[in-house]
């Protein structure tokens, strides 16, 4: 069948308005244009080249409306396939599809997607701070936010630097700018003396009612893991996640066979066959992909479908090195699915509104993706250009020995 609505552009801008995005632009010939986030946090050159290298060029004349076709295309039809590059590739031109055609249908994406499955959807922010004084001003401030789920990260006494927390301020940027990665410090024995402590003060302080999750980043190992999990029964977390790497995600029955804590994974996975084992033998609460990191709506669904059989959870990943265009699509899926629990917002710099103005709102505590067209996320490519790329990283960590620990 001829196709209706042609692809005639595809076109990246990296940008850097506090840090860095990938931005796929899709434009069609009737004159839609639909945008894609595609960032990876470190590599942005490397997703950059792949979709304007090899992925946008036979992008063009390309049937727009065809998005499972096309992912396919892109999926099944390279020989070199799957890992985070090549899926926030297809992860990006997946969103701008998606939003060209909820603009053709002058809807909002969660309604292509079967419409509203809920009315609005829970969201947690990040609190941070060195010390417990410093972490429960921070804490103060969501709740007067108006957030009702907070994940919290502290400092480690002995440690010089501790990933996702500043000494000086209740935020933190995931990668830092310049040449070459940060190296901070880790010592797992201090963590597990502190972690429980500190989180059991959390909770004192806070009551019952508010949401408290907490994030390890993978630095653990199943005995580690499982005695922390033991030891945090007592503070009832929403979640404690990334509890140890998951190349191996049979490992974590250990913990599973010893604590009723709900576990979250999965922002390092890119395919729904990096979830499978997971998911199938139930080894975690949440799962917790990017849209774009895993190849963007249309696969994500499949990611969901498959996690709505095991009573698994979604809980997608959305730090503040994902664009808006990303926290949109991840909106419009959050909204349109039943087995969806809750959305990370981390927040964004002010300079991030010059360049994308995003139209999704919260409210007490509550995210909504908006009802304009297609994702509701403009880009301003004239604002983009004046913030140029900057090379940054995120930090690797070493043990107390020296020897490189793992994210
Ligand atoms: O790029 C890495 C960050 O996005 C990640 O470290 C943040 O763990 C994170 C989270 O849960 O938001
Ligand atoms: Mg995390």
């Amino acid at each position: 069948m001829p196709a209706n609505r042609t692809i005639t552009a595809a076109e990246v801008f990296v940008s850097s308005p506090s840090r860095n995005y990938v931005t796929l632009k899709i434009t069609t010939s009737d004159g839609l244009v639909g945008y894609g986030d595609a960032t990876v946090n470190g590599r942005e050159l490397s997703v950059a080249s792949y979709l304007k290298d090899h992925l946008c060029p036979a992008l063009i004349g390309r049937d727009a409306e065809r998005i499972e076709d096309t992912w396919q295309f892109f999926y099944k039809g390279a020989y070199w396939r799957r890992g985070p590059i090549t899926m926030a590739a297809i992860g990006a031109i997946d969103m701008a599809l998606w939003d060209i055609k909820g603009k053709a249908a002058d809807m909002p994406v969660y309604q292509l997607l079967g419409g509203a499955a809920r009315d609005k959807i829970l969201t947690y922010t990040h609190a941070t701070g060195w010390g417990f004084e410093e972490l429960m001003d921070s804490v103060a401030q969501r709740q007067t936010e108006g957030f009702r789920a907070v994940r919290v990260q502290f400092g480690v006494p002995g440690l010089e630097k501790v990933y996702g927390v500043t000494r000086e301020a209740a935020t933190y940027e995931p990668a830092g700018r310049g040449i070459g990665p940060v190296t901070e410090d880790w010592d797992s024995a201090a963590y597990l003396r502190t972690a429980p402590q500190m989180l059991a003060r959390v909770r004192d302080a806070v009551g019952d009612e508010l949401h408290l999750l907490h994030d390890v980043h993978h630095r653990l190992t199943p005995s580690e893991a499982a005695r922390l999990a033991q030891d945090l029964e007592v503070v009832r977390l929403f979640w404690l996640e990334d509890v140890m790497p998951a190349e191996n995600p049979q490992l974590l029955r250990q913990v599973r066979n010893q604590s009723t804590i709900p576990l979250a994974i999965g922002e390092v996975f890119n395919t729904i066959w990096d979830c499978q084992q997971i998911l199938t033998e139930r080894l975690v609460d949440y799962i917790r992909c990017a849209v774009v990191h895993a190849g963007g709506i249309s696969h994500m669904r499949k990611i969901l479908a498959l996690a709505e059989v095991f009573n698994v959870q979604g809980a997608p990943h959305g730090p503040s090195d994902v664009s808006p265009i990303n926290m949109a699509a991840s909106l419009h899926l959050g909204l349109a699915t039943s087995n969806f629990a809750i959305q990370e917002h981390m927040g964004y710099d002010p300079l991030v509104s010059e360049v994308f103005t995003s139209h999704y709102t919260f409210n007490d505590g509550y995210l909504h993706p908006s009802d304009k067209p297609g994702l509701g996320v403009e880009f301003d490519e004239k604002a983009a250009r004046k913030f140029e790329y900057r090379q940054a990283y995120l930090p690797v960590a070493r043990n107390l020995d020296g020897s490189v620990k793992d994210w």
